[in-house]
């Protein structure tokens, strides 16, 4: 599989973090004003909780340089850079994983995916992989009075062991795990089944036509990629020979439910739609909702509407469709009249990918474009582009339109609600959640100091400072070198230049650190923890 892994020099927009000590004296002075807002944030605070609405617009595979406020120039995304220009735009904001299951698992847990097995990519009969006895972002924010939705991607498996039936009710899934309502893709747009859920069952389904599904043997006699490939809309170049769904074949076979099946074409307006409906229905109560778009993500295959509008291909296209996604959401609450007392934030589950095993032209019509940006590697990849993602944090009224260095990461946001909204974090919950609403509102420029990344399968990255380490991986030394990586990311952003062998102390220390936190959860505590 062709994997893009660009390297371009760092652009003008991160000046501070090529100038080392400037950056030492900001953080200087940061964890200085991190202690000055302490207070506000501690466990038993003396301001009362905040109940703004949080909306989480959460994209699929969307890279650190696909938007113009993140410095694209080939494509163009009016809106989400209007969001961004009045919100807080991190630049060293991560998910947990360069994957979507397992980043999806820490971004609603709390907890580093790769503690737990089974959360790697699912298949889309996999059983529920989040225990419902934890606690969850949507499940604290439930606790504070939040009416909680979610809209668009799930792929965290659904059903007890042995995944779900799909002609019957359809649990555990997002309702069993803090969520008051969903209607969801049950995994990606490339794996069967492809309907929609919504609460517990298929939506649209006709029980006369029930769905099968299988990950093994194929079932049915409807055509498949790896047999018919002449009935492509959209041809292969990997995997993804199995049923034929609305002309393009997926990962796996289903037979049935023809009267539920999902036309991609149409898929990010009927999410969109959801969205906007459920804003105006809970308007009056604090709500939650996670928008899990599905673009960029193969298969790619926007609205018409958006088709050739990029001028960088088909993968640009759906930038474009997300981009119009989001300015819709924006708008929806503009015309409630909830912007001043709603948070929106908008990122992505993993770095970006080009060609994902569809044959649908990405690289060839890319037209110049750089979806990691300054950042090397992406999906599926352990270097910066793999979990530094775009995000941006708006609150109007409340939080400074700018930019911010702090390191956050998503799996933090459990802690961070749970502080803003003043509920309590019982021990066992959200484990790895570390409390950085101070700067996810500006107020800080300090996030946390260490960081493990993840490429989602089994290599591990350590973030300390400016430092990064990578393990060595016997499976990837042509890649991650064979005593592993030692990068400064402070004149090295896009890790170009290992310097392990020359700082040897370093990497010891940071190995030392990183196995520590693995084994034992140990992770050094900063200072607006809990
Ligand atoms: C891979 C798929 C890829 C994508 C990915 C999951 C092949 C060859 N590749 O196995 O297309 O579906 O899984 O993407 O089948 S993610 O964003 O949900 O993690
Ligand atoms: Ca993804």
């Amino acid at each position: 599989m062709r994997l893009l892994i660009d390297v371009i020099q760092p652009q003008d927009y991160f000046s501070s973090q090529q100038n080392y000590t400037m950056k030492m004296t900001l953080q200087i002075m940061a964890v200085t004003a991190a202690l000055a807002a302490l207070p506000l944030f501690a466990a038993d605070t003396v301001t009362p909780p905040q109940k703004p609405n949080v909306i989480l617009i959460l994209a699929d595979d969307l890279g650190f340089g696909d938007t113009g406020c993140y410095g694209a120039t080939k494509i163009s995304t009016p809106n989400i850079d209007r969001f961004g220009a009045g919100g807080l735009r991190f630049t060293d904001a991560h998910a947990t994983s360069a994957t979507c299951t397992p980043s999806r698992y820490g971004l609603l847990t709390g907890q580093y995916p790769w503690r737990k097995n089974g959360t790697g990519v699912l298949p889309g009969n996999a059983a529920l992989i989040i225990d419902p006895r934890h606690a969850t972002l949507p499940s604290i924010l439930q606790k504070a009075g939040y009416y909680t939705g979610i809209i668009g991607k799930w792929h965290l498996g659904l059903g007890d062991v042995g995944g779900p039936d799909w002609n019957a009710e359809i649990k555990p899934g997002p309702l069993e795990v803090g969520f008051d309502y969903a209607f969801i893709q049950p995994a990606t747009g490339d794996r069967v089944p492809c309907v929609f859920i919504e609460n517990h069952r298929v939506a649209n389904l006709d029980p006369k036509d029930p769905i099968h599904v299988s990950y093994g043997k194929k079932i049915g006699n409807e055509p498949t990629g790896k047999e018919n490939p002449e009935l492509l809309k959209m041809g292969l170049s990997l995997g993804h020979d199995g049923t034929i769904i609305n002309g393009v074949s997926r990962i796996g076979f289903m037979t049935g439910g023809q009267s539920a099946r999902w036309i991609d074409e149409d898929k990010a307006d009927i999410f969109t739609r959801h969205c906007v409906d459920f804003i105006a229905a809970h308007k009056d109560k604090p709500f939650f909702l996670e928008f899990a778009a599905s673009d960029p993500h193969v298969p790619r295959m926007p609205n018409k509407r958006f088709v050739g509008k990029s001028g960088c291909g088909v993968r640009g296209d759906a930038i474009v469709e997300l981009d119009w996604c989001v300015g819709q959401v924006v708008d929806a609450v503009k015309k409630n009249n909830l912007s001043s007392n709603t948070i929106i934030i908008v990122t992505s589950d993993n770095g970006p990918v080009v060609d994902d095993g569809y044959a649908d032209g990405a690289e060839r019509d890319l037209n110049g474009h750089t979806p990691a940006g300054p950042l090397r590697g992406g999906k599926y990849f352990v270097y910066e582009g793999g979990t530094r993602v775009p995000f941006i944090v708006s609150w109007p009224g409340r939080v400074t339109p700018g930019v911010s260095d702090a390191l956050v990461g998503q799996v933090d946001l459990a802690a961070s609600f749970a502080a803003l909204t003043g509920q309590k974090i019982a021990a066992g919950d959200a484990p790895d959640s570390v409390n950085v609403m101070p700067a996810l509102l500006g107020d800080t420029k300090a996030g946390r100091d260490q960081l493990v990344e993840h490429d989602g399968f089994r290599t591990f990255g350590y973030r300390d400072g400016t430092w990064k380490y990578i393990q060595p991986d016997k499976r990837r030394r042509a890649e991650y070198g064979v005593n592993g990586s030692l990068y400064d990311l402070g004149v090295d952003l896009g890790e170009k230049n290992n310097v392990i062998e020359a700082n040897t102390n370093t990497s010891q220390k940071l190995s030392g650190e990183l196995e520590s936190v693995r084994a034992h959860g140990d992770q050094p505590k900063h200072p607006n923890q809990p």
